[in-house]
C-alpha cells in the first residue's frame, strides 16, 4: 500500500499524475489543492482530496499525518514566464513551499518528487546533448528556483536521509490541463490553434530548439524515479531527461502532414524568446538511462497525431 500527497494536484502535471498514481497504488492518493483550484469531475470523485497550500507546513503536516502519507509529489510551482513578473511569490512557493515540504517529510519520514526543469540550464551551459553534470547559471527567478531547490534537496538527503528525487522535465505536452505561463506552452498552443483556427501566431522564433516532451512520458518518468532501487542512484536531484527537441518549423511541418492547410506565422514575444535562447537545444539523458532505466516512447510524430486526434474530438472539429 502507498499513500501519496499531490501538492498542486489540478495543475497541468498534477491533474494527470494524481490519476495515474490511483491507476497505479491502492492506497490514498490525495489530491492537494489551492482555494480557487478546487479538483472536479473525476480528479475530485476517484479518491480524496484537501486544501494544501505549499506556503503553509501547517497544512502539509496535517494532511500527511491524516493519511498516514509515504510520498509527497511536490508539483506547486509558477512557470518560466510567470515567474519573471512576479520573482518574489515565485521564490515564496519554489523555495519556501520546497522548504516546508522538506521540514515535513524530514519530521514524517516521507519520500519526495519536486519536479526540476530544463531552467536550471543558462547561457554558458553547452546548449546541444547538455550532460547531466555541467554548468548551472540561470539567470530567470524560475531557473534560481529550480537550481536551489536541487541543491537543498540534496542537502536534506546527504544530511538528514530524507529520500528526494527529481527530473529535469523538459517542456510538457498534453491535450488534458493547459499549461500556464511556461516558455514552450507555444508547444502546446500550437495544437490547440491548429484544430480551433488552422493558423498560429508563434512566440518563439523558428530556428529556436528546445527539449519536449508528450506528457504520458513525463508521468511514467515522475513514477519510475520514485520507484528505482536506490542502491543504483548515483545522481539524485535531478536527473536529464529527454525525448524529442524541435524548433517551431519542425512542429508546424508535422502538423501540416496531417492537416495540410494549417499555417503559422511569427510575433516574437522578447521575453520568452530570451528565456528560450538561454535554455538548452537538447539534453543527454544517459544517466537517467543508466541508474534507473529511463526510456521515452513517444516520438514527434505520434503525439502529433495522438493531439490532434483528441483535441479534433473534444473541440468536434
Ligand atoms: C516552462 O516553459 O517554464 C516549463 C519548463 C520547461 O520548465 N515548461
Amino acid at each position: 500500500m502507498k499513500n501519496v500527497l499531490v501538492i498542486g494536484a489540478t495543475g497541468q502535471i498534477g491533474s494527470e499524475l494524481t490519476m495515474e498514481l490511483r491507476k497505479r497504488y491502492n492506497g490514498d492518493i490525495v489530491a492537494g489543492y489551492i482555494p480557487g483550484a478546487e479538483p472536479k469531475g473525476e480528479l475530485l470523485e476517484s479518491g480524496p482530496s484537501e486544501i494544501v497550500d505549499i506556503t503553509n507546513d501547517q497544512q502539509i503536516a496535517a494532511t500527511v499525518s491524516k493519511y498516514q502519507i509515504d510520498t509527497i509529489y511536490n508539483l506547486a510551482a509558477l512557470l518560466s514566464a510567470v515567474a519573471e513578473a512576479k520573482p518574489q511569490l515565485a521564490w515564496k512557493i519554489g523555495m519556501g513551499g520546497l522548504f516546508n515540504v522538506l521540514e515535513v517529510a524530514r519530521e514524517k519520514n516521507c519520500a519526495v518528487f519536486t519536479p526540476s526543469s530544463i531552467g536550471v540550464f543558462g547561457n554558458n551551459t553547452p546548449k546541444d546533448k547538455t550532460p547531466q553534470d555541467t554548468i548551472r547559471n540561470p539567470r530567470t527567478m524560475y531557473g534560481v528556483t529550480k537550481v536551489s531547490g536541487e541543491l537543498l534537496s540534496d542537502y536534506y538527503y546527504i544530511r538528514f536521509g530524507v529520500d528526494t528525487r527529481s527530473v529535469r522535465f523538459p517542456g510538457l505536452i498534453s491535450y488534458v490541463t493547459p499549461p500556464g505561463g511556461g516558455t514552450t506552452d507555444y508547444a502546446v498552443d500550437i495544437y490547440y490553434e491548429a484544430v480551433k483556427k488552422g493558423h498560429f501566431v508563434c512566440p518563439i522564433a523558428a530556428g529556436t530548439f528546445m527539449d519536449m516532451m508528450y506528457m504520458p512520458d513525463a508521468l511514467h518518468a515522475a513514477i519510475q524515479i520514485m520507484e528505482a532501487d536506490p542502491s543504483r542512484l548515483k545522481h539524485r536531484n535531478s536527473f536529464n531527461i529527454a525525448s524529442m527537441s524541435f524548433d517551431p518549423e519542425i512542429i508546424a511541418g508535422n502538423i501540416r502532414k496531417y492537416m495540410p492547410e494549417f499555417t503559422i506565422e511569427y510575433k516574437i514575444d522578447p521575453l520568452r524568446q530570451a528565456i528560450a535562447d538561454s535554455w538548452p537545444n537538447s539534453l543527454d539523458d544517459t544517466c537517467a538511462r543508466e541508474e534507473w532505466d529511463w526510456e521515452p516512447h513517444y516520438t514527434l510524430d505520434v503525439m502529433t497525431q495522438d493531439m490532434l486526434s483528441k483535441l479534433k474530438t473534444r473541440f468536434k472539429k
